[in-house]
């Protein structure tokens, strides 16, 4: 409701007290001091440590809208006012995104696949890789008009038409197995490479396997060759005995797996599960290879996608995207479309605001560096310190402030007792946030910003059908400041020239047109009908037709139809089975061909005598992140005002935890309350807790100290998947017992209190 600023830094501004974040009180102060707090501490850092200590990479999530992008704002804003340290890449897709050009030429979780309505038509095999489609195409970047939903439907009643197999290979039997009815294959979480690699070698030794395929578009199966059967690097075959004592599958049925997906037109559908692990980067090029020995890439219904579950993927859609929809913000706001673009008709987008538009002036030498995002607790840690990242060495800057609008750190990141240390390091830590988050919490400076109820903005659904007038719906509660207004005021600390750089002399609703007029300047040119924006904006909407075309997309059809002229972006324009890119950077944990490395906590290793449950940590149904879970949609799902986590019969009997009992859960790293629910739906040695329980912490600062609530990321590491792409993980070795002692209250939803109010 208002602005407020943590006692001790009233006090004694960046020398204040840091092991008193979380802890403190907060006190109301008014919009002018706070934004003189924020303006001289940014010229006392930029004076005294240069721009690059400045951490404005605020990676997150945010309401929609094209104008009201509080990360791309905070980068324009830090941008003009003297430069900043960014990030790279997302928790998403960090490792798929980091290794599928190299095999590919394009980032596969953006890449478009092919559409439905072939899928209908010619798939007789579906399988669910590490992919959940019914519950993440929930959520769109953009507006979700879940036009998916619709056409998974439709392939629902074809698979009562005529024989369409679907199998989920995943450790739950999640959302999208229940809708499908499909047959579950129950494999240990991070050990997919091995499975895939057993279905590889029995297509191989059997002879199964479509070698013309993998000749004609295809290089270095050679190299792999010699490490499937046994004659490189482990010196092991990776026969199907081998990969089933690796990930639990029986021999038997990665064999029947195998012949299954040769004989019937097999599409693999891939999530982003099995790459948010330690070596990440495998699955996603062992999944490729697999799907080129199988020999249906470029076929209708066949081959591999992998963004089947994600903002209506595999929808024919009317247009290109110009604005920031098929991926989530690269750093330097210039979103859009990818290589392949087969697809896409030529008609309208919707651009948004980026952080470096139009900023001409003596802010384009403005100084933008840029860390891996999951990597900002290690560059707290270690200041100056080398470190390897796709092909090249880095260093880390010395941050001393950080900066966030729009996203939840303290719910986002891994290892949070690690993470509430390394932020002591931060000498000022300022947060925009709509909510009395963990993150908010955990700032010296928090300032209310508006909800997408509370402002006008521009919008597009993610299948680019439509582009949306998104109306003020209400006043702002309180005191609450849209974001851009919130920056406009810390520039005027700056100067006029600083205003004007970021405003580009336009007010919001200029702003809003001017997006409008951009698409509708596009549309024109391409013979696409658009209203005027008046008569838009009054309607509410614009609707755009899908081409005919664009219903019969086959991914990689081009390719394989001719693999000479429409080459794929790699050096050798095939599908690299073998990078010699990747193999000369002679990585430790990623070399030059998939292969099978133990990851650092699994079902196999030294520290499941201690720690025996396997922790996954998908995407929640009832939220986005951690978003909505200040409302009754709690109700829905906690057990005794917990997060749940699921766990098998057996497991809970052994421990003789009942459902609905609170349990602890614990490891090394940390400790949570959650409610237990005793379900099949998990494997046994598998336990299942969604992100985003918010953080809350009994000793709001202290290390070390239980989550009364549930917040999963207290549990799993940070470790980087590998130097190539140095991506996050969301596994983790646990244990778990029933909670004795008095049950404490949960903290975090009660807003607290404040001086001055
Ligand atoms: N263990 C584990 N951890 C994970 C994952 C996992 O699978 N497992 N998934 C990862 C993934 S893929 C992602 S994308 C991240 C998501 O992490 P985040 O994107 O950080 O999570 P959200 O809860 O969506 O946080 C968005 C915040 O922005 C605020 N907000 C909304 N609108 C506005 C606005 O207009 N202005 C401002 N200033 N603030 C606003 C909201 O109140 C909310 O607190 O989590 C990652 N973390
Ligand atoms: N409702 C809802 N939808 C969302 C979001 C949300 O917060 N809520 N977030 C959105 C965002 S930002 C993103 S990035 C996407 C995320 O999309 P994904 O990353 O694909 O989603 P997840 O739920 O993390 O994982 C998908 C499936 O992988 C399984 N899995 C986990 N580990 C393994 C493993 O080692 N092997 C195998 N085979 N399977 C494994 C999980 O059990 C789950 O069923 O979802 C988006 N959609
Ligand atoms: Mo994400």
């Amino acid at each position: 409701m208002y602005p407020c600023v943590r006692e001790s830094y009233l006090k004694n501004g960046y020398k204040s007290d840091k092991t008193k974040r979380g802890s403190d009180k907060f006190v109301r102060v008014s919009w002018e001091k706070a934004y003189d707090l924020i303006a001289n501490e940014l010229k006392r850092v930029y004076k005294d440590h240069g721009s690059d200590a400045v951490f404005g990479g605020s990676y997150g999530w945010f309401c929609v809208g094209s104008l009201n992008n509080p990360q791309a704002l905070v980068g324009r804003m830090l941008g003009i006012a003297g430069g900043y340290t960014s990030r790279t890449c997302t928790y998403s897709t960090h490792a798929i995104r980091q290794i599928t050009p190299y095999i590919t030429g394009t980032d596969e979780s953006t890449a478009p696949v092919t559409v439905y309505p072939v899928i209908i038509e010619n798939s007789e095999c579906i399988v669910f890789w590490g992919a959940d489609p019914i519950n993440t195409n929930q959520i769109a970047w953009g507006v979700p008009d879940h036009q998916s939903y619709m056409y998974m439907k439709e392939l629902k009643e074809a698979a009562k038409k005529r024989n369409i197999k679907f199998y989920i290979i995943d450790p739950v039997y999640n959302n999208t197995g229940l809708y499908f009815g499909a047959e579950h294959i129950q494999i240990r979480p991070t050990t997919d490479v091995a499975l895939m690699l057993g279905i590889a070698n029995y297509l191989y030794t059997e002879n199964l396997y479509d070698k013309d395929f993998v000749h004609k578009y295809t290089i270095g199966f050679d190299e792999f060759e010699k490490y499937l059967v046994g004659e490189s690097e482990d010196m092991v075959a990776k026969t199907p005995e081998w990969a089933s004592k690796i990930c639990g599958v029986d021999a038997n049925v990665i064999k029947m797996l195998a012949k299954e997906f040769v004989s019937k037109r097999t599409m693999l559908m891939g999530g982003w599960g099995t790459q948010r692990a330690h070596h990440g980067e495998q699955p996603n090029w062992m999944m490729i290879t697999l799907a080129s020995m199988i020999g249906q890439v470029g076929l209708p219904g066949g081959g591999y996608g992998m963004s089947y579950h994600y903002s209506d993927g595999g929808v024919p859609m009317p247009a290109a995207a110009s604005g920031n929809a098929l991926s989530e913000k690269p750093i330097n706001g210039s979103v859009g479309a990818v290589a392949d673009t087969e697809n896409v008709a030529a008609s309208p987008g919707l651009s948004g605001i980026s952080i470096n538009s139009k900023m001409d002036g003596p802010w384009k030498q403005r100084k933008i560096n840029v860390i891996p995002v999951s990597r900002i607790v290690e560059c707290l840690e270690n200041p100056g310190k080398e470190y390897n990242f796709d092909g090249k060495a880095y260093k880390y800057p010395e941050i001393k402030m950080a900066y966030w609008a729009g996203g939840n750190p303290f719910h986002h990141h891994q290892d949070r007792n690690r993470m509430v240390k390394a932020w002591q390091k931060l000498d000022t830590f300022v947060v925009n946030e709509c909510f009395w988050t963990a993150t908010a919490r955990m700032a010296d400076i928090v300032l209310p910003a508006t909800t997408e109820q509370e402002r006008n903005d521009i919008s597009k659904s993610h299948s680019n059908s439509y582009i949306f007038a998104m109306k003020q719906a209400v006043k702002p509660a309180g005191e609450a400041m849209d974001d851009f207004d919130i920056f406009v005021n810390i520039l005027r600390r700056f100067g006029a020239n600083e205003v004007l750089a970021f405003t580009e002399g336009k007010t919001k609703m200029e702003w809003v047109e001017a997006f409008y007029a951009e698409s509708y300047d596009k549309a024109i040119k391409s013979g696409v009908k658009m209203l005027p924006f008046k008569e838009f904006w009054e309607k509410g909407f614009v609707k755009f037709e899908t081409p005919e075309s664009a219903k019969k997309f086959v991914k990689h059809a081009k390719f394989r139809q001719n693999p000479v002229i429409n080459r794929l972006g790699t050096p050798s324009g095939k599908i690299e089975i073998f990078s010699k890119k990747i193999a000369g950077y002679n990585y430790k944990e990623c070399k030059g061909h998939p292969m099978w490395f133990e990851p650092m906590e699994w079902l196999g290793s030294k520290v499941a005598k201690e720690f025996p449950l396997n922790l996954v940590s998908p995407h929640p149904k009832y939220r986005l992140h951690s978003q909505l879970n200040n409302t009754w949609l709690r109700d829905l799902e906690e057990v005794e005002g917990r997060e749940p986590i699921w766990m098998h019969p057996k497991d809970a009997a052994k421990r003789g935890i009942q459902n609905g009992d609170i349990v602890r859960v614990f490891n090394k790293r940390g400790q949570v309350l959650a409610g237990a629910v005793v379900t099949e739906a998990v494997m046994q040695g598998v336990v299942r807790m969604q992100e985003g329980a918010w953080y809350d912490p009994a000793e709001p600062g202290k290390v070390g100290t239980l989550c009364r609530h549930g917040d999963v990321n207290v549990l799993i590491p940070d470790v980087g998947t590998s130097e190539l792409a140095q991506g996050n993980q969301a596994t983790a070795l646990v244990e778990i017992e029933k909670f004795k002692g008095e049950v404490p209250d949960i903290g975090i939803f009660k807003a607290p209190k404040i001086k001055g109010v």
